[in-house]
């Protein structure tokens, strides 16, 4: 036995003209993950063109808040020219989230 589906529901209600919320209540919103520029300082440790990535042992990255640790990065394989395992390097990275992409890296 079918019961009888009501489509009372779908009629368009006159949308009243609402208040509008002050924009001054945007006090405290969380940050989202956007992407932020910084630059950092580290060893190579290891570069996986393959895979576009490489791996660092930077020094603390105080825009982003990061400690100095060993991490891998997404980065263009051309980047990775003239750079080896073991050199120092200064590198500009763009960090979203926790995920960091490495955007130019210079052997210093
Ligand atoms: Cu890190």
């Amino acid at each position: 036995m079918a019961a009888p589906i009501l489509l009372s529901g779908c009629g368009k209600q006159p949308h009243a003209p609402k208040e509008v919320a002050s924009p001054d209540a945007m006090g405290d919103v969380a940050m989202p993950a956007e992407a932020k520029m910084a630059k950092g300082t580290g060893t190579v440790t290891a570069i996986d063109p393959a895979s576009s990535k490489i791996t660092l042992a930077h020094e603390p990255i105080p825009a982003v808040k990061w400690p100095a640790m060993t991490m891998g990065f997404t980065a263009k394989p051309e980047l990775f020219a003239g750079i080896a395992v073991g050199d120092k390097v200064d590198f500009d990275l763009t960090v979203t989230g926790n995920a960091g992409e490495v955007t130019s890296i210079r052997k210093r």
